[in-house]
């Protein structure tokens, strides 16, 4: 059968700094692949939506499935729908991924007919049965699969995450994915989930609270098998048990492959296993990302951080000491005026750490989705990319867009102005040089993207699709298991 899998457009955030291959697509179509189907894959990051029009004509598929992992592509990916079950009536069009798991019901009411299913959490091993059964009544009896005549039982999960590894073929302009300077990068999974529980993150309660690992030797053959130069390891938290991490390592080393890394990891992650990072250094890690989310102790309790200030500032010690080029975020509140942007502003140009500042935002699927107190303020789905406030704040709204922005230009220019741009200057003019003009395009976008005018004015859009709002704000705490996609307790895994 013939199979269309598109990824939505880019975010305000990946507008600038980085734009990533879709790794969770490129699994699903390796996967229906492997079961016989003939796949394309779109990514309207790079494409446009004629673009997505024309393949639809030209293909002529007979099933498009769309990737939902971000909650502010739902209008996007309802309109495609539409307009896909417009043109091509028989075409059978679903949808699944990381947010739209959470909201499966609410997808299937707004797309009228348009989605003839939702697929609830990974999407590996039931895509190719959802295909077998297109035009069947067992469609709304499969695990994860949510229809408007009924759903199946709880999502399965991969048992092996070396199965079905990603079909990087079907990826087109490979070049135009990168992340800052490592320019043009490929992204890869050595582990899945996250054993920890945050609040406001999603990532947990999407895997049930596991963590798988990879084969060292199937991850070691994956980077391998990668023909950029880097690579973004899209583990949550990177290397959480040492001896993995060496012995991926180690396997690289055996085949002689040298690349130049990002990840990201946590602080207290960091602080336990330094070897392993310093190893990872010599084999060509160059960039960290660490979640420090607050400054302060009170801040890092209510994100369920479980870690101290003190050990998130010795960890940016430890980090420095490596010689890597750390990220850091701090999850700026609504609520914040100009006094606590002023101590953000201040205490990251005092840090030579790259930091970025995202809005606190809750989602379906976290905690806070339930037990935040203040009402939101909108039911925009396009506003919930972690830029924009969905909750009242406490400065005019216009008002606090000025700091905001304010504040994200005195972080910008720290790392990519003029001063520090002389840094980089030869790595930049080599990558012009090889064509790959990526990192270079992206030291101009600033002033159009980040933009106080246009975030302000992004609230008063005229809204297709409302979002359906929390039951009841300010509930008590929910017990874990009932935030799950896998309704059924799945073995959770203790702190490391
Ligand atoms: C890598 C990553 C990114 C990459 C994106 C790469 C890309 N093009 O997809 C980058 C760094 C660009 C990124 C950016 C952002 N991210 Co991000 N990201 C992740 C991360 C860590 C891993 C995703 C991944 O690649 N996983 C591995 C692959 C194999 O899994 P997968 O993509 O989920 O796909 C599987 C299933 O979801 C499903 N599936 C996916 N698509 C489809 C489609 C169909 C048809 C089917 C059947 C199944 C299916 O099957 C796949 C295989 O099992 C997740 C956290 C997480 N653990 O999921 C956060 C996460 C998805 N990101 C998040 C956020 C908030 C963002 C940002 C908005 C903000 C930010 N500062 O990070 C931006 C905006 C992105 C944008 N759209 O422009 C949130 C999502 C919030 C939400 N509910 O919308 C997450 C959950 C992190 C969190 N802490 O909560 N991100
Ligand atoms: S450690 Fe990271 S991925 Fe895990 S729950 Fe916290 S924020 Fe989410």
């Amino acid at each position: 059968m013939r199979v269309l899998l598109v990824h939505p457009s880019p975010l305000m955030y990946s507008e600038i700094y980085l734009r990533l291959e879709p790794l969770g697509l490129e699994r699903v179509g390796a996967a229906l692949r492997d079961a016989g189907h003939e796949v394309r894959l779109l990514d309207l990051q790079i494409f446009d939506r004629q673009d997505y029009l024309r393949e639809l004509e030209r293909f002529a598929p007979r099933a498009v499935g769309f990737s939902l992992n971000y909650l502010a592509n739902v209008p996007e990916v309802l309109d495609l729908a539409r307009e896909t079950r417009r043109r091509r009536p028989a075409c059978f069009v679903f949808a699944g991924g990381h947010s739209g798991s959470f909201i499966a019901a609410e997808l299937l009411e707004h797309a009228a007919g348009a989605l003839d299913c939702v697929v609830r959490g990974e999407g590996e091993l039931i895509a190719p049965r959802l295909l077998e059964a297109i035009g069947d009544a067992r469609l709304a009896t499969l695990p994860g699969v949510v229809t408007a005549h009924g759903a199946g039982p709880t999502p399965l999960m991969l048992d092996n995450i070396d199965r079905h590894l990603p079909a990087r073929d079907l990826t087109r302009r490979r070049h135009k994915y990168f992340i800052g300077i490592l320019d043009p990068c490929a992204s890869v999974e050595f582990t899945r989930g996250c054993p920890w529980d945050c609040s406001f993150c999603s990532a947990w309660t999407f895997y049930g609270r596991t963590y798988r690992q990879g084969s060292p030797a199937a991850a070691a053959e994956e980077v391998a098998r990668v023909a950029e130069p880097n690579v973004f390891i899209v583990d949550d938290v990177a290397f959480i048990h040492p001896e993995h991490g060496f012995a991926i390592g180690r396997e690289l080393e055996r085949r002689g492959v040298r690349k130049q890394y990002y990840l990201e990891t946590r602080c207290d992650v960091l602080l336990r296993n330094p070897e392993v990072f310093e190893y990872w250094q010599r084999l060509g890690l160059r960039y960290m990302f660490l979640g420090v989310e607050a400054l302060d102790a009170e801040g890092l309790r209510q994100h369920r951080k479980r870690v101290t200030p003190s050990e998130n500032l010795k960890a940016l010690e430890v980090a420095r000491r490596l010689g890597l080029t750390v990220a850091v975020n701090i999850i700026a509140d609504p609520d914040w005026d100009e006094q606590r942007f002023a101590i953000v502003r201040e205490w990251a140009l005092s840090v030579p750490e790259i930091v970025h500042l995202t809005v606190s935002t809750p989602y379906p699927g976290t905690e806070i989705w339930h037990t935040e107190s203040r009402r939101l303020t909108t039911v925009d789905y396009r506003l919930f990319d972690v830029q924009h406030a969905v909750l009242p704040t406490r400065l005019p709204l216009a008002r606090f867009y000025q700091e905001l922005v304010r504040t994200q230009a005195v972080l910008h220019r720290k790392h990519l102005g003029v001063a520090a741009l002389r840094k980089t200057a030869a790595a930049a003019a080599g990558l012009a040089l090889r064509g790959q003009t990526n990192f270079l395009r992206m030291l101009w976008r600033f002033g159009r993207v980040y933009n106080t005018e246009r975030q302000y004015a992004d609230h008063f859009r005229p809204v297709t699709y409302a979002m359906r709002p929390p039951p009841a704000p300010g509930a008590s705490r929910p017990r874990p298991h009932d935030l799950y996609i896998h309704q059924a307790p799945t073995r959770s895994t203790s702190l490391p």
